[in-house]
């Protein structure tokens, strides 16, 4: 049995091409169906349907063998108990710091420091640190576009593709903290276990990207 870890929207629709140049063929479409384990062409291949912020932690586990993860994701998870063998390619964006479209940013704490909303919260302390910038790292879920116009926060960090979601709640995006695209992920133990299969998934899809 190999488990495939994907999630709904993009990441499913982008990969959805190179599973099939893979022989895998989905018989549900998550869109529609509420199954959150999907039958395919092969009695021995199933697809688990989860959030996107999930999948590194199912293959990390070995709760799913394969997965699709974007970058920024993996950035956060830290990547441990996984192999990263294939960028995919697919569902680019840029991870970007933003904030205010030409306001002064003085959401600063006591101490002074700055204060940054995003959920991704591990990369954005590292990022800062890096740059010997002390911040205040505010944990959100979503809509961190909020954040600065409502006062929570002088900056976000978050995932960037047209940047009109930015544009359109008065916000542009500042520092460039890494490209983005989904990357193929697989669970340490079945690399060697399940090698020969997973193998030959990683070079169909390899092929496919290419
Ligand atoms: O939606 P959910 O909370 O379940 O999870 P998720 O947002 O992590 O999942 P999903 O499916 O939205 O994104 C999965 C992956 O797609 C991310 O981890 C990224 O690697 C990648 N990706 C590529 C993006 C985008 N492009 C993108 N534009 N993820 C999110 N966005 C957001 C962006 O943050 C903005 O709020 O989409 C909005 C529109 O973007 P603009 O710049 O085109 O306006
Ligand atoms: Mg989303």
């Amino acid at each position: 049995m190999i488990k495939i870890a994907l999630s709904k929207g993009r990441i499913f629709k982008e990969t959805l091409p190179l599973l099939a140049a893979a022989d895998i063929v989905p018989a549900d479409d998550p869109e529609t169906s509420r199954k959150l384990i999907l039958d395919t062409n092969h009695d021995d291949v199933k697809l688990v349907i989860i959030r996107a912020t999930d999948v590194p932690t199912y293959v990390q586990f070995g709760a799913a063998d394969v997965g699709v993860a974007g970058k920024d994701v993996l950035m956060e998870h830290g990547g441990e108990g996984l192999y990263e063998p294939l960028d995919l390619g697919i569902a680019k964006c840029r991870l970007m710091t933003a904030g205010l479209i030409d306001a002064p940013r003085e959401n600063k704490n006591s101490r002074g420091r700055k204060r940054v909303a995003t959920k991704f919260v591990n990369v954005t302390r590292r990022y800062f640190e890096s740059r010997g910038e002390q911040v205040e790292v505010i944990k959100l879920y979503g809509s961190m576009e909020l954040g600065p116009i409502v006062g929570l926060a002088d900056y976000i960090v978050d995932v960037v593709d047209t940047g009109n979601t930015l544009k359109a709640n008065g916000l542009e995006p500042l520092d460039h903290i890494a490209d983005i695209s989904s990357r193929l992920i697989v669970n340490k133990a079945a690399m060697k276990m399940k090698h020969e299969r997973v193998q030959s998934l990683i070079d169909r899809m390899r092929k496919a990207v290419a």
